[in-house]
């Protein structure tokens, strides 16, 4: 009676363990996933900040955020995506809207331009200051394009 007691409590303590684990592997996605976007907005903002005249325009320092960027726009998300990490089920943590997970098609036709405009972007800030502010706004208005479909504006 006692040991089935004891084997009882011990199941029940590894359910609970286990709902914390994937608790804690649902917050740790949202913060990797946060991550990324913060280590592409630095990226971009350096080369924005070229191309508003804010710094003077550099190359060397233009090919190293080109080629974070590039490096970056390699990275899979797919696996930072689990189930259950939208803003519905995590309010207030997250600004992923269900549609990640409903249209993965789209996401992906999101991320291909994304990945073309950094391309391009690559190219043009190697060239000089003018193709840098040709290209920019694209990878921008990519940027736009998937936080329209996939982003809450808000928390
Ligand atoms: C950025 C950044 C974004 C995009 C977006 C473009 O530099 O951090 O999220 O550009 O503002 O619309």
């Amino acid at each position: 009676m006692k040991i089935k007691l004891f084997v009882t409590t011990l199941a029940v303590a590894a359910v609970l363990a286990g709902g914390a684990a994937m608790a804690d592997r649902a917050e740790d996605a949202v913060k990797a996933r946060r991550g990324y976007f913060q280590m592409l907005s630095f990226n971009l903002g350096g080369l924005a900040a070229m191309a508003k005249g804010e710094v003077d325009y550099n190359a060397v320092a233009a090919a190293k955020f080109t080629a974070n960027l590039d490096a970056l726009s390699d990275v899979d998300l797919g696996p930072l995506f689990l189930p259950g990490t939208d803003n519905q089920a995590m309010a207030g943590k997250t600004r992923s809207l269900p549609a990640i997970w409903s249209n993965p098609t789209g996401l992906v036709g999101r991320s291909e331009d994304f990945n073309e405009a950094i391309d391009l972007l690559s190219i043009a800030a190697a060239q000089g200051l003018n193709p840098l502010r040709s290209e920019i706004g694209k990878v921008g208005g990519a940027c736009k394009a998937c936080h329209d479909d996939f982003r809450a504006k808000d928390f």
